[in-house]
């Protein structure tokens, strides 16, 4: 049994045991109300389900298990996971731990690649990501003992064996569909000595001799794990797996919901905007100019990308630790120095414009100047980089609701007639 199955062994009991004593004590204590208005407004503000991987203080940002995320943006991936799960780091012994059990499941199997060489050439790498992830749901290991008659208390275990395995798949996945998506060659077999970032690097195929990229990647996966439970692809594969859909169902389902430009597509679009600008002014533009070309694109009504936050009210952290990453390794560059003078106007802008709640930037802004910079261009695979970090958010989750039994998602909805006649 992995290290990281027999920590939560003994966490869950005393969890279960914790919670049923807070609802016996306060479950009739009210922790929010609904206003009208709120039910219009996609649910904004309600406080209605618990989520304990993570949560997003509106002036602080991103805080995992307690831990503020620019204190840790050093640590790896798989330490972040073992994290979200087991609510402590692991060590030594437990990181290589799971990183073995990795390597044992590096391997995207052969039907999927048959499936997605029949997308046509435009097709969207996030169409063809979330393919490929519901075509091995055949893998599930909860699927399989389900229909075998599964007790309700092993459940958890099942999803985490369906997390870690498809966890492991995902940079081979990613990586795969970019060299056949960007035709860049043969796919590269994973290599099973490499951690799970830079087996991405090793496998996408973009050199990296200064082991620069290799770091960077590091950190995006690091960054991008888990935001809370209500964004809207936690919230999806949340109401998805809900219905013990397994978790390749319940993932695909909620990369759906990031792949929409107001959430992980934002990424793309945000380089997409930076790259117009360095087109439209042959390089990086003056601030005025800078000013000026924001002020066109609210005034033909579209959002800028990469700007404000349904919860944040501060620059997010996220951002943070990438303008750092790029001070430190690429602070000459053309388009970082785009995204840096954006980021002295545009809060500016929308406070002036006076629609948004949050002016200040967040994940999205910066991070595909960074991809840019080494190699990663083709901008419309950003949010597959995305998602495969996320899936480890997802995946936390996904695992805690299980073992404390929450049951199926089923909000009451209610109809403007009935709200005329009851407020
Ligand atoms: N540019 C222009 N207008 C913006 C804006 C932006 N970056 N952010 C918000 N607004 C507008 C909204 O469109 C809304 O306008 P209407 O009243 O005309 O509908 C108004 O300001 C109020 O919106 P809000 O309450 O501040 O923001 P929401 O909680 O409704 O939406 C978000 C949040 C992220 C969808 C929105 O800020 C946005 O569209 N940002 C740009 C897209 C983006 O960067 N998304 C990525 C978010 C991070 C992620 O999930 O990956």
């Amino acid at each position: 049994m992995s290290m990281l199955k027999k920590v939560l062994r003994g966490q869950i009991s005393l969890v279960r045991d914790d919670i049923k004593a807070l609802i016996d004590k306060s479950g009739d204590s009210q922790i929010s109300n609904v206003t009208v208005a709120q039910a219009f407004s996609g649910l904004r503000g309600i406080k209605a389900f618990v989520c304990d991987t993570s949560s997003v203080d509106p002036d602080r940002g991103l805080i995992i298990r307690g831990i503020p995320l620019l204190d840790i943006t050093h640590i790896l991936p798989e330490e972040v996971l073992f994290l979200l799960i087991a609510g402590r780091l692991p060590d030594k012994d437990e990181l290589n731990d799971l990183q073995q059990e990795f390597s044992a499941h590096l391997v995207v199997p052969d039907y999927v690649w048959k499936i997605l060489k029949e997308f046509p050439e435009d097709a969207h790498p996030m169409t063809m990501f979330n393919t490929g992830i519901l075509a091995m749901q055949g893998e599930s290991v909860f699927h399989q003992k389900y229909d075998a008659g599964m007790p309700k208390t092993e459940y958890w275990e099942a999803i985490l064996e369906d997390g870690i395995r498809l966890l492991a798949k995902l940079p081979a996945l990613g990586a795969g569909i970019y060299r056949m998506r960007f035709n860049k060659g043969a796919r590269i077999a994973p290599n099973p000595k490499l951690d799970w970032a830079g087996n991405f690097v090793h496998m996408v195929g973009i050199p990296d001799e200064s082991g620069d990229f290799h770091k960077l990647m590091q950190l995006y996966l690091m960054l991008h794990c888990d935001h809370e439970g209500g964004n809207v692809s936690a919230f999806a594969s949340h109401t998805v797996a809900s219905a013990l859909s397994d978790p390749y169902y319940a993932v695909s389902a909620g990369l759906n919901g990031l792949a929409g430009p107001l959430h992980g597509l934002a990424n793309q679009e945000c380089l997409n905007f930076v790259l117009r600008i360095r087109d439209e002014f042959k390089g990086s533009p003056d601030i005025e100019k800078l000013r000026q070309f924001c002020w066109d694109r609210l005034k033909s009504g579209r959002v800028i990308p990469g700007y404000g936050h349904a919860v944040l009210r501060c620059p997010d952290p996220r951002f943070t630790a990438f303008i750092d990453f790029g001070k430190k390794h690429i602070h000459d560059d053309e388009i970082f120095s785009i995204v840096t003078g954006l980021f002295h106007v545009v809060p500016d802008v929308l406070k002036e414009q006076g629609k948004a709640k949050n002016p200040w930037p967040n994940v999205d802004a910066a991070s595909g100047s960074l991809l840019y910079y080494y190699g990663l261009q083709e901008y419309n695979f950003y949010t597959v980089l995305f998602s495969i970090s996320r899936t480890m958010g997802m995946i936390s989750q996904m695992v805690w609701e299980r073992a404390l039994g929450i049951p199926i998602t089923r909000p009451k909805s209610v109809t403007t007639d009935w709200i005329k006649k009851t407020v």
